[in-house]
């Protein structure tokens, strides 16, 4: 069971690893976004690229997909990492807190030009928030996200 507070990485990774916020936090600066309001201007935080993610965790030639888990909400998604490899950020900060709940935290996947709900593998609904677990894998893994407009209007409405 992942931890809370943490974000496993694993899968088709050479050095599985247990990311904290302490551990994102010391992650060399050319991978860190200050104030992504500069990126997405309704949003505040402190963000990651995933590149720093997976320069730490060495992806396997066989890393095709990308796996964002959220066991507390039972929330996945998995898309193609090479669309992905060089946009995606997480978001883990704010001020100097890690980000909060409401915000998506304490770890939130977000696509800056993503597309709009279930039009492409890519979209609004891959922003995963509260995710505990990214996992590379081969082949295309669990994906529960919302695919038309009703199951998407059920989930908002929860
Ligand atoms: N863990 C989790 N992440 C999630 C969702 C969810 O239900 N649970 N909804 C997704 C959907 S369908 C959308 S459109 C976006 C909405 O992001 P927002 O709340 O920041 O606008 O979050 C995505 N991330
Ligand atoms: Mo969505």
């Amino acid at each position: 069971m992942p931890e809370h507070d943490s974000l496993q990485v694993d899968g088709e990774v050479e050095v599985p690893t247990r990311l904290t916020f302490e551990i994102l936090c010391g992650v060399d600066q050319s991978f860190q976004i200050p104030d992504i309001s500069q990126l997405v201007p309704s949003r505040k935080g402190t963000a990651i690229r995933l590149n720093g993610v997976l320069s730490l965790v060495k992806p396997t030639e066989r890393a095709t997909y990308l796996g964002l888990h959220s066991s507390s909400d039972d929330f996945h998604a998995s898309i193609p990492l090479q669309a992905v490899r060089d946009s995606a950020i997480i978001i883990y900060r704010q001020d100097d807190a890690p980000l909060s709940r409401d915000g998506g935290g304490p770890f939130r996947f977000y696509i800056p030009n993503h597309a709009e709900c279930h039009t492409s593998e890519i979209d609004e609904c891959a922003n995963v928030k509260f995710i505990d677990r990214i996992e590379l894998t081969a082949e295309k893994g669990h994906d529960n996200r919302p695919d038309d407009d009703a199951s998407h209007a059920a989930l908002h409405a929860k």
